[in-house]
Parts: C-alpha cells; structure tokens; sequence
C-alpha cells in the first residue's frame, strides 16, 4: 500500500505553519483485567496512514519546516511485556510497513513537540477530533487535543478528520482488492449458511455457521456483529441477540460480512429457512430485490447516496402499492426507514464528509434496500457492495447468488442434513 503518497496528499492539504499528530490510540478498558483487541480499536486514520494497528503510537507530520517532516514514534520493546501480552512491533518492521524511515521511541515523543513548539512557527496543531456522539466517552486523540489546547493556548488545534476522510472516500486498487477477498469469504460464509439451514434451528447456529467457515478461511474477524433475524426478528434492523429459534415458513435476514488486513464487507441476503419462499414472501423478494438492482444499473459518479435512496424509494414504493399494501408512494416510510447506500472501507459505515458527497470513482458503497412488514412477519433486505466507476457502478458481490429461484436451487442442491 502506498502510506506515502496518503500521507503526502495530507500535508498538502494542511496549512502551512501546521503540524498534526495523530495517535494510534491505548488499549480499551472492559472489566477486572480485561481489555478490547485492540487492532479492531486502533484509529483507523492512523491505519490509513501507516498501515500499523498497535497502541501507543503516534504519527507526527511537520509543516513548518521545508520540506515538511514526517515522523513516527512507537513503543520500545519490553521482553517481560512481551512475555505476557506478545510482540511490539519493531522500528525495522514499523518502517517497512509505514514507509517512514524517522521512527523514535515514544518517549522522545514530548520533547520533540517541546523542540518543534520552541524553534518552529506552528500556527495550527491537527488533531482528530472526530467525536460520534457527546455521550460517548472522549477519544484518546480528543483527551490528547484538549491537553495541548491548555499547554499551547495560543496555537489553533483543527480537525485532522475530515482531511483524511476527504481521502478514505475514494479507495486505491490495493483497497479495493482487499474489499473483493473480504466479500469471497462472506460468499463462502453464506453459501455454508444455506447449506445448513433448517427450521427448528437457532438464530446464532446460522451465525456460526458463517463465522466459522469466514475465520477458517483467514478472516480477521467478522466486519461487525452479525446478524441472523428470522421471522420478526428480521424486521429489526439492528438485532443482533440471534437467539430465537427459526421456525418453518419463515425467513431469515443476516447481515455480516467478513473483515481482513482492515478491510470490510457488508452483505445481507434473505433466506427461507425451509428453502422454499412463500408466494407471498417471493412477491415481497422481488420488489427489494427490483430496488437493489436498479440502484447498481443508475449509480455513477455525481450522484449522491441521498439521491440513490430516492431512486429505491420509488421503486419499493410502486411495488407495495401494486401489492395493495399502501395507496401512496410517501406511505412507503413506514415499510422502509433507512438509507439504501453508506461508504465502506476501514469502517464499515466508511467516514463521509460533505464536501465530497457527490460520488467519485473509487467510492465502495452499500446497496441496501429492505422492506419490514410486520403484519405480515416478512423482514428482508438485501444488500451488496458496489464500486463507483468512471462511467457507472460494478456490484463487488455480484456472485453471491441473490434471485428466488437461484436461492431456492442452491439450497435444495447442497442441503447437508
Ligand atoms: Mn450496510
């Protein structure tokens, strides 16, 4: 992966007279003396940066020199440390993922901010300040602006986030490449899905049925909590206790995808758990399914996700009202309550800023239209990952099967008890 050129766009955006620091960030506290796995937690600014998922590590770019300075500080390596919690990365390893040939221990870090403070004419400090929500706790990077905000009253600190997500928003071939082998292994994840599949199941059976063969298969871990809702429990768009039993005639929505070096995917299918579709749940299909198709054939670069929602709405819309299920097309907000397409990269819900909302070539979104109807028990959505293109889109997961019919053979074919 090219971490200099990422880094090089990002000093030429920052003001002159600037530095920014950025961190890797510390280790999650959970409970006693237990901790979150931290390369799932490291900032992934600083991934997209450096390519390294380790704490307590900080990138620093120097704008106020010439040429400007680009350096990186890890932690020293401590055999006892290393004893209990594994390896650190070394200073050899660390430049030859980074690229960065200045790394320091991090306990020089201090004194060279104190140096660059002192000798250079730093007007701004960037640091990412990203927040999600108020209520959350601060992020380590936050903790660490706000310090410098009172050590350094008098230099301005910006936001180094939205220079970098301006970035994240269109992916390189090696980006994309890493997203295609994440989407393999959910293809390969679902297809044991299928072949498992039966009524009197449970929910989190259909969940390990995938997670096994993704992580048999070199996956770093799933992409984010899977989710296996059958029946009702697919009209939730977040459930994720999976702990219901899959009862006959029913449906089974799961979302999940599979994470590796970083890199997500995010695919949902609708199964019927007995492998056969009702004619009533096949006419619902068909619509999502009509929906999530027109969006791959009218996506193209210009185009916002909001304006790609409006396109789906229509289509959902005109096929419930055919069903007889709602009069007019506004009423279709209460059988579709989400957005048919986010960003996807390092972040499953990849970083946006408005200020490149209009897709460009590179952007990998979601094309996830669903529709939820409780009277009728049927929740189904389904979702693919599409690549923008200079004249249009490519559906990443076209060969995840994804029609009635293919479902239906596909099942009845490698049905494995
Ligand atoms: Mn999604």
């Amino acid at each position: 992966m090219d971490f200099e050129s990422r880094r090089q766009r990002i000093l030429d955006k920052m003001e002159d007279n600037s530095i920014a620091i950025l961190y890797s960030g510390i280790e999650h506290h959970v409970s006693a003396d237990e901790y979150d796995l931290f390369t799932a937690q490291a900032n992934r600014n600083f991934f997209y940066l450096t390519g390294l998922r380790r704490d307590n590590m900080v990138l620093v770019l120097d704008k106020c020199v010439e040429p400007a300075k680009t350096m990186l500080f890890i932690e020293e390596a401590d055999p006892t440390m290393e004893r209990w919690y594994g390896r650190k990365v070394t200073m050899e390893e660390a430049e030859e993922i980074s690229g960065i040939d200045e790394i320091e221990y991090i306990y020089e870090l201090e004194s060279t901010l104190d140096r660059i403070m002192t000798r250079e004419d730093v007007y701004t400090a960037y640091f990412d300040t990203y927040r999600h929500q108020k209520v959350d706790l601060p992020d380590y990077n936050v903790v660490k602006a706000n310090e410098f905000r009172t050590d350094y009253p008098g230099v301005a600190v910006k936001n180094l986030f939205p220079l970098v997500a301006e970035e994240r928003m269109q992916k390189d071939e090696d980006e994309i490449e890493l997203t295609k082998k994440a989407i393999a292994l959910t293809k390969d994840g679902l297809c044991n899905v299928m072949a498992n599949l039966k009524p009197g199941m449970k929910e989190y059976q259909a969940q390990a049925d995938f997670e096994y063969i993704i992580r048999r298969g070199g996956a770093e871990w799933t992409a984010f909590p899977t989710i296996a809702g059958s029946g009702m429990n697919g009209t939730m768009l977040h459930y994720d206790t999976n702990r219901e039993t899959m009862e006959d005639g029913t449906l089974v929505l799961l979302d999940l995808g599979a994470r590796i070096d970083g890199y997500n995917s995010d695919i949902t299918r609708t199964y019927p758990v007995n492998g056969r579709f009702t004619e009533r749940q096949k006419q619902v299909y068909d619509i999502v399914l009509a929906a999530n198709r027109k969006i791959v054939e009218v996506a193209k670069p210009g185009m916002t996700t909001k304006e790609l929602n409006e396109v789906c709405k229509d289509v959902l819309a005109d096929g419930l009202m055919k069903l007889g299920l709602i009069k007019n097309s506004v009423e279709i907000s209460k059988y579709y309550m989400h957005g048919v397409s986010h960003h996807l990269g390092i972040d499953v819900h990849d970083v946006t800023v408005d200020s490149n909302s209009r897709l460009r070539p590179g952007a990998i979104i979601s094309d996830e239209p669903g529709l939820y109807i409780d009277e009728w028990e049927i929740g189904i959505r389904i979702e693919d990952d599409v690549l923008i293109t200079e004249d249009g889109a490519v559906c990443l997961s076209e060969d995840i099967i994804r029609t009635t019919e293919d479902i239906e053979a596909y099942m009845a074919e490698h049905k494995k008890n």
